[in-house]
């Protein structure tokens, strides 16, 4: 029987290279192709990042599009500086060459033509801003009916947003990254009818990575995922470091790990609350995951990244 056809838009953070990770060891899905949107990254570096991990991991016939939209609000720098740490890690660069094939299109148009020639539904696995896929949309609408879910870390429900240390005044700081890079893609993305699946802040500020995780990863040298993984969240240990992308791919994996609940939403596309996910009565109705089995889930990474 195939599995559920996927397709991965990551922007290239170290969370998202975790996510990647994590996706690439699933058995019950098709992934269909695996897209890099420039945003929380450099891109050239989170491109060949991406290609690298997927060839360390025996994934090198998935082919990998570089998306070229930009965003409106940009990420921190010093967010962005992990795709070149990671691009050059030694585990990643054993050889010259990379197997994984980057597409000569950009990952808007490998998007819809993905969703224009897939037999079935499909799942986008968003890990970063929605402006790919919007942009891909604007092409041709109608590929609104070949999208089953979204499933999406972003947003921000009933907790404040993560934006609060990094940006100059003016915004009220409701917002999380994902929405706040570009407010007016992710609105238009709440118009469609595309059922979506919320990975929000409400969740994953409760599923915050510990040394002593950590310190597990690698300790077990004799699976490289695990000492990547290791390497990937040593760079963050100096700071408060949470599953967000890792959490949302983990939903696809073991959805019997979460609790949901429904919520109506809408996305404010301008001004101080730019970016802000409100709940709103009679906004569009989308699924959040709501609560995890901490404890599960981290035994489960540790499983699957025992390879
Ligand atoms: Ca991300």
């Amino acid at each position: 029987m195939p599995g559920e056809l996927v397709l991965f838009d990551h922007d290239g953070g170290l969370d998202d290279y975790l996510a990647l990770m994590l996706l690439l060891t699933l058995e019950h899905i098709d992934l269909l192709g695996v897209i890099v949107t420039p945003a929380d990254c450099y891109i050239k570096p989170a491109v060949g990042a991406t290609r690298k991990i997927m060839d360390l991991m025996g994934r090198s016939t998935i082919p990998v599009a570089e998306s070229t939209v930009r965003g409106i609000n940009p990420f921190p720098r010093a967010f962005r500086r992990s795709s070149f740490h990671v691009d050059h890690f030694p585990i990643l660069n054993r050889h010259d060459a990379i197997a994984t094939p980057l597409l000569a299109e950009t990952g808007q148009d490998f998007q819809a033509r993905s969703l224009r020639e897939a037999a079935g539904p499909v799942t986008i696995l968003e890990t970063g801003p929605l402006t790919t896929l919007a942009a891909a949309l604007a092409q041709s609408p109608d590929l609104a009916a070949k999208i089953g879910r979204i499933l999406w870390m972003g947003g921000a429900l009933n907790v404040p947003g993560n934006v609060s240390h990094w940006i100059d005044g003016g915004q009220d700081m409701s917002m999380e990254w994902n929405v706040y890079w570009d407010p007016l893609s992710a609105h238009a993305v709440w118009q469609t009818g595309i059922p979506i699946v919320l990975c929000p802040l409400d969740i994953t500020n409760h599923v915050k990575v510990t040394p002593a995780f950590v310190r597990q990863l690698g300790q077990r040298p004799q699976y490289p995922v695990s000492e990547l993984a290791g390497y990937c969240y040593a760079l963050v240990m100096h700071q408060d470091y949470y599953c967000w992308d890792v959490l949302t791919t983990g939903y696809l994996a073991r959805p019997d790990l979460f609790t949901t609940r429904e919520w109506e939403t809408v996305i404010i596309p301008t001004g101080p609350s730019q970016g802000r996910t409100q709940v709103q009565e009679g906004g569009k109705r989308i699924t959040a995951l709501d609560a995890v089995d901490k404890e599960a889930f981290f035994a489960y990474l540790m499983h699957q990244w025992g390879r």
